[in-house]
């Protein structure tokens, strides 16, 4: 079947499911829907040519039985961590795998009233405040998850989350699965795409991660403080490096067009970002208007050589040092800071082979992936190709709305087909044949059906050299039909995919609260927590009941010393006076694991937990008379509610 001859893609002929409640009309329109909004631009030629004739989705989804072997029995523990993304609820989520069990909702760039991040002090400090004391920001938008690495895989030392919202990002410890800092990137709109690297461009000896890259998805004027606003064409987007350690801002490299997703080769030596407006037009027909946009390579080492011999500027009041590596000031490929390779149409994910060598670029408004060969980005910046387009070594077509690629390790990708509303798998080796003239190669291998309209799709320890080639996770953007309806805002759903074989088959699915983007899937042996915290770590500690007492710093300052520890808070009350500032500090001193304790405040808008040996602060203001039960909300103890404490706030 050729797409060509057809001008209204609703008549696709959709490939039969097997044993799945597929409604195909539905469907359809949302084919159709998503393109409206497209409608009347050249794309949809892009679009329409794209040929399908590879195969039908196998779909292959199975019995009652075939289901069965993905289910993880009550008390047994799955193979995989999924470290995934919330979206605009702004923060990230941990689910098992293949069960889908959610297991953990750690609060970021939100505001969370279990935990109490954004009501306690500690919280409040990695959000950062404003001069009244309240959160700078607590609204975010979490796109992609990505852990540090040691010797090309996981080493369970943090996780990096952006939030496009307001341009910052975010570090989790996997030691407690808590965010412990956020930077706010300078100059900058739209940060999206994140990845950390994987060892050293220069020094040999450091295998691990030291950066982390961000792409920034919108131009803005440089600096933003009203100059330039109706001149988009004197707009400017940077591409961030953050020290992984201290998370302080290296340096930004400026750029022609905008950043989409962020990619890090296996030797440290380039990151990337996929442009889908190098047009730098402020109008989306402006930002297609172009037949190929671009997949630019950053050489770390030269940048960080330019900035080193005083070759940069700054913005603004950022102290940050920022180097051009716009075409204009990067003529000579030997001395080049950046390399753009030309890719169709406006772009959107780019990843990387688990063996280092590829980098698959997705074409969203081109029905292709477009693979570039790290070894040949290396040679054109030592001068030996002369055009950048020269480093791509496959175009296959692969689908409509081509997404985001998953690896499994045997020389296979995945990518995701928005549009269709599939998983392609393909074969790079094939695909690099056929680019070179091979009528035989055959690409494509297999198509399944998902439902619906998959964005991020990404294998298990697909981005590592660990790749296992076991289990594909689709997150699928709309649900519609498949859930209990409950009301206009849907779940969406992740679908997983046993890889294993030739064919992909159908292996469990799973709701998730919107919305996911991306995750990475982790062996669980790759994975150290620990279950209590150290006392010691914590300066405030109130170390023993005893030391449970209220202090009176001159004024109206007072400060509440309170232990935990099941059944009983450490003062049974406390009296402080209307207008004072409370700071209350509490201790967990309960050792026990899973032992956590709440704290609350009516009316006093106060809730935060406390782990074992763990110490938390908030501080507020008496303003209200009487008295008021501070209880435990966390269930601990036979005598949890009996766990209480009154406050008495004298006139
Ligand atoms: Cu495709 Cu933000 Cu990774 Cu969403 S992005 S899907
Ligand atoms: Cu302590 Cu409930
Ligand atoms: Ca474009």
């Amino acid at each position: 079947m050729d797409h060509q001859q057809k001008t209204d893609l609703t008549t696709n002929d959709q490939p039969k499911e097997i044993g799945t409640p597929l409604n195909s009309d539905r469907r359809k329109f949302l084919n159709s829907a998503a393109l409206v909004g497209l409608a009347g631009v050249t794309l949809s030629a892009g679009l329409a040519s794209c040929k399908k004739s590879d195969s039908g989705a196998s779909g292959s989804a199975g019995s009652e039985d075939h289901y069965g072997k993905y289910e993880v029995a009550p008390g047994k523990l799955d193979d995989y961590y999924m470290f995934s993304s919330g979206g605009h609820s702004g923060d990230v989520r941990i689910y098992g795998l293949p069960s889908g069990r959610t297991l953990k909702q750690i609060p970021v760039f939100n505001t969370e009233c279990m935990i109490g991040w954004g009501i306690t002090n500690e919280s409040k400090a990695i959000i950062g405040t404003k001069a009244d004391g309240h959160v700078k920001y607590n609204t975010g938008d979490t796109h992609h998850v990505h852990g540090t690495y040691t010797d090309g895989t996981y080493d369970s030392k943090y996780l990096f989350v952006n939030d496009k919202i307001h341009g910052r990002i975010a570090r989790l410890r996997m030691d407690t699965m808590e965010c412990d800092k956020i930077t706010e990137l300078p100059n900058i709109q739209g940060f999206h795409g994140i990845f950390p690297d994987k060892r050293d461009p220069v020094d040999a000896k450091i295998n691990h991660t030291t950066r982390v890259f961000c792409g920034s998805e919108f131009h803005i004027p440089q600096p933003n403080d009203g100059r330039d606003m109706h001149d988009p064409k004197k707009y400017g987007a940077l591409f961030t490096c953050v020290d992984a350690e201290t998370m302080a801002v290296k340096w930004q490299c400026k750029v022609d067009g905008n950043m989409d997703l962020v990619a890090t080769s296996y030797d440290g030596k380039l990151a990337c970002s996929n442009q889908y407006n190098v047009e730098n037009g402020a109008h989306y027909e402006d930002m297609m208007s172009s037949e190929r946009d671009a997949c630019v390579f950053f050489n770390v080492a030269r940048i960080e050589a330019a900035i080193k011999a005083g070759k940069s500027f700054t913005i603004g009041d950022s102290k940050v040092p920022v180097v051009d590596g716009r075409v204009s000031a990067n003529k000579d490929p030997k001395t080049s800071l950046t390399c753009y390779v030309p890719v169709p149409k406006n772009p959107h994910g780019v990843n990387i082979s688990p063996d280092g060598k590829y980098y698959a670029c997705s074409g969203k408004l081109s029905p292709t992936a477009t693979l570039i060969e790290h070894a040949l980005v290396l040679k054109w910046f030592d001068g030996e190709l002369k055009d950048p387009r020269d480093t791509v070594v496959a175009e296959p077509e692969i689908g409509l709305g081509p997404l985001h690629t998953g690896f499994d390790g045997r020389g296979n990708a995945y990518t995701t087909l928005f549009l269709d509303s599939q998983i392609v798998k393909w074969n790079l080796d094939a695909a690099i044949k056929s680019f070179k003239g091979d009528k035989d190669a055959k690409v494509v291998i297999d198509r399944i059906d998902v439902h619906y309209q998959p964005g991020h799709g990404f294998t298990s320890m697909g981005e590592t050299k660990e790749a296992d080639g076991k289990f594909f996770i689709s997150d699928n953007k709309f649900s519609k039909d498949r859930l209990l309806p409950v009301g206009p805002l849907h779940p969406e759903v992740a679908q997983l995919i046993d890889i294993t074989g030739e064919k992909m088959k159908m292996a469990g699915e799973h709701t998730t609260w919107p919305e996911p983007h991306d995750a990475i899937i982790v062996r669980r042996d790759r994975v150290k927590t620990r279950q209590i915290y150290n006392l010691d770590d914590f300066p405030l500690a109130v170390k023993d009941p005893k030391q449970c007492r209220v202090e009176r710093k001159g004024g109206n300052k007072v400060t509440v010393y309170l232990t935990s520890q099941a059944p009983t808070i450490g003062l049974r009350e406390f009296t402080v006076k209307r207008g004072d500032e409370v700071t209350i500090i509490l201790t967990n001193l309960d050792k026990v694991e899973d032992l956590t304790h709440g704290f609350a405040i009516p009316k006093y808008n106060i809730n935060f937990v406390v782990n074992p040996q763990e110490t938390k602060s908030v501080t507020f203001k008496a303003d209200k008379p009487g008295v008021y039960w501070c209880y435990c909300t966390h269930f601990c103890h036979a005598l949890h509610l009996e766990m209480r404490s009154r406050m008495l706030v004298e006139k």
